[in-house]
């Protein structure tokens, strides 16, 4: 199929983009889209056009691959223009996602039609840039402004029918998308045609409405360009002319796509579509999971039941008994509740979530589940018995799965008949929204059984890493690594609220001490204590200082910070002050940026070991888990992106 081809229906001449995966504008597609429009304005018996996409989606937008090479003509607003200003209307017709350069083609079309599961968006600024061929001037001119500042501020897709009732798409087709678009551009050709996008008006917002987004993104971006830039180009595509503001867009444009933050999530971009398909699991099939099993329905085991719920499948809940049953399941139930008060989730699929749950004790219930993922007390003698059991009530081609977070899988294996079906399956709290989720093999593990995980991972909408078994595989060793760093700076005499507005400043939603306040001391305290009582060397930290004195953090009124009861606001402490001054020697201040680098720097150093020891297979591996399961800033690309530990850059 050549790239653009083009049949007739009558005097409709159907233009067909071709070119997989996702239709994305390349350069050849740019200049077969230029030609197009010239040989239809040349063709008299020609009266519209409508522009479709072969394959599983419309244009995803330009070619991400070409953003590390300069720009080659046709630029793609001249290919816009040139569509736009054509003799004859063209209509885009819109299957999958009609994204970044590919609604921007679809802007320069007289009209759009779509399919209801389509969604259009501007997901620029998630590559950190801001659309570059009209996507914040003609947005305005059809949605208004203050539309046109949520889709390409936030970057988030919006679905055909909301898109219709904001002005973006002038009608939902149901059917055969082809035939629907001939039919609408038949009936168009009947009626006066509406002008160009490029020359309508659009309504100026008081300048209040500007502040107010300015203050709110800026927020919300912690640091991230491309959002505050795309506000500034809707801003002037309602206040300037259209001609203005192509030329503003352009520059903004332009000037976001060599930098740091825009390599930083291109390499993100990426890093995470090759992430579930990993080279070394390539032709090895994954094996069939239609029903699960979650043991313990705790913290961790209701949101892997949520999760899988989420992927649409059934699972038995088993818990130790009826009372525990209950609350694992009022557990999942709040969850579900949850989802409807944020709009996630209808009162009607939060009740057919929870219909596919099914909680006892009896693990006789297990006997025909494909998977089992287990979530009890972080106990090897309790695990091991929880597999013991399994190893009995379950089919023998069962997987079974672990999610310990620091217990060696292979002690937990130990005995187990057939542990070729045996993996650890790392979680992250709250497990049915964190989207990471660490894959950690035993020499025994199958390809099948470690592909079954990867399979799992696509299912649930998670970004899946392989770890080899260390302490704290990747994730949980580096944390351990950077908090470290965080206490020898407290030891140096660096301020602990110095330390953690550091890291806010460096784009973290908390710094380190903030976050060890929310998530408990006393999660890591028992675990350096485990250590301890089985003799391995682990010097006294200060944590254990402060939770060997009752802080345990905000579920005790104080931790590395005082709360005042009932409040969540961390206050300095002078108690924490006197417990840990023996350990601090001086009062070293340090620039925040000094403090970042150094942190960063000793994340850095830890996964340079991980690599080392071969506990994480690429460095991209190792900056997925810091941005997806610890929060570290997407838009600096992860500790070895940052570090520049990884190869040369797409
Ligand atoms: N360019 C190049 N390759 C792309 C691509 C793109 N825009 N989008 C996807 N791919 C590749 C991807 O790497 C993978 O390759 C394969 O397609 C399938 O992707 C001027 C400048 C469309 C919703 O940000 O959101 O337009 O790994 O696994 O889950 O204003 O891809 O198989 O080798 O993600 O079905 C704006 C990005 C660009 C959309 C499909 N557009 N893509 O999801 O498949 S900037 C985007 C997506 C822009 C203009 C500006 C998703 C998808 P491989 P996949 P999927
Ligand atoms: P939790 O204490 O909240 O829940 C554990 C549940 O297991 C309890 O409800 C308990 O009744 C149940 N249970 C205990 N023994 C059982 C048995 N024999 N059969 C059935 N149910 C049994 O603990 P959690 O935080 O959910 O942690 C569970 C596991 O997940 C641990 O291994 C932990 O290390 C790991 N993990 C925890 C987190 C986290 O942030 N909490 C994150 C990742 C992994």
């Amino acid at each position: 199929m050549p790239i653009v081809s083009i049949a007739r229906e009558g005097d409709i001449a159907v233009v067909t983009i071709d070119n997989p995966p996702v239709n994305a504008l390349s350069q050849a597609l740019r200049q077969a889209l230029l030609e197009a429009a010239e040989t239809l304005d040349a063709d008299p018996d020609v009266r519209a056009a409508v522009l479709l996409c072969a394959g599983r989606t419309f244009i995803a937008g330009a070619d991400v691959t070409e953003f590390g090479k300069p720009p080659q003509p046709p630029h793609l607003p001249d290919v816009i223009a040139r569509i736009e200003a054509a003799a004859k209307p063209w209509v885009a017709a819109i299957h999958g996602s009609a994204l970044g350069g590919g609604l921007e083609v679809a802007l320069g079309c007289r009209f759009r039609v779509a399919v209801a599961d389509a969604s259009v968006g501007l997901p620029e600024v998630t590559l950190g840039i801001v659309p570059g061929a009209g996507g914040t001037v003609r947005t305005p001119r059809l949605a208004g402004a203050v539309a046109a500042v949520e889709l390409a501020t936030t970057g988030k897709p919006v679905r055909a029918p909301k898109a219709r009732d904001i002005g973006l798409v002038d009608a939902v087709v149901r059917g055969d998308l082809r035939a629907a678009a001939i039919a609408f551009a038949r009936e168009a050709l009947g009626k006066p045609l509406p002008g160009p996008a490029s020359r309508r008006a659009v309504e100026v917002p008081d300048p209040a409405f500007w502040t107010g987004q300015e203050a709110a993104i800026a927020k919300r971006a912690r640091g991230e360009i491309a959002p505050l830039k795309a506000l500034a180009c809707v801003r002037h595509a309602v206040e300037a002319p259209f001609d203005d503001a192509m030329v503003f867009e352009r520059e903004t444009f332009l000037a976001l796509r060599g930098s740091a933050q825009a390599a930083a999530l291109r390499y993100v971009f990426f890093a995470e579509r090759a992430a579930p398909r990993p080279a070394h699991l390539a032709g090895v099939a994954p094996l069939p999971v239609r029903r699960a099993g979650v043991i313990g329905g705790g913290t961790m085991g209701a949101g892997i039941a949520a999760a899988l719920r989420d992927a649409g499948l059934p699972v038995t809940l088993i818990e130790r008994d009826e009372e525990a049953v209950a609350r694992g399941l009022a557990t999942v139930g709040a969850i579900f509740e949850g989802a409807v008060k944020r709009g996630r989730l209808t009162d009607a699929q939060a009740a057919d979530r929870m219909a596919g749950i099914s909680g006892t004790a009896d693990h006789a219930a297990l006997a025909d589940v494909d998977l089992v993922i287990e979530a009890v007390f972080e106990e090897i003698g309790v695990k091991r018995a929880v597999f013991a059991q399994l190893a009995t009530t379950c089919r023998p081609d069962a997987v079974l799965a672990t999610n310990t977070s620091y217990l060696d899988p292979r002690a937990i294996a130990v005995g187990l008949p057939n542990p070729g079906r045996f993996i650890g399956l790392h979680f992250f709290s709250p497990a049915n929204i964190m989207k990471l989720l660490e894959i950690v093999p035993v020499p025994e593990t199958a390809p099948e059984t470690l592909a079954t995980g990867f399979a799992l991972a696509r299912s649930l909408g998670k970004v899946p890493v392989q770890a080899g078994i260390c302490e704290g595989f990747i994730g949980n060793r580096i944390l351990k690594r950077y908090r470290a760093g965080a206490e020898a700076l407290v030891r140096r005499g660096v301020a602990i609220a110095a330390i953690d507005a550091a890291m806010r400043d460096f784009g973290f939603a908390m710094g380190p001490f903030e976050a060890q306040d929310l998530g408990g001391l006393d999660i890591a305290f028992l675990q350096r204590e485990g250590a301890r009582a089985a003799g391995r060397d682990t010097p006294e930290t200060l944590g254990d200082i402060l939770v060997r004195a009752g802080r345990k953090g905000q579920k005790t009124g104080g931790g590395w910070y005082d709360y005042a009861p009932g409040e969540r606001k961390p206050l300095p402490s002078v108690t924490v002050a006197e417990l840990i001054a023996p350990a601090v020697a001086g009062g070293e201040t340090l620039p925040r940026a000094a403090i970042a680098d150094y942190l960063v720097a000793e994340m850095a150093a830890e996964g340079a070991a991980i690599l080392a020891e071969g506990i994480a297979r690429r460095p991209e591996d190792i900056d997925l888990v810091e941005i997806h399961g610890y929060g570290f800033p997407r838009w600096r690309g992860g500790p070895m992106h940052l570090r520049g530990a990884v190869g040369t850059q797409r």
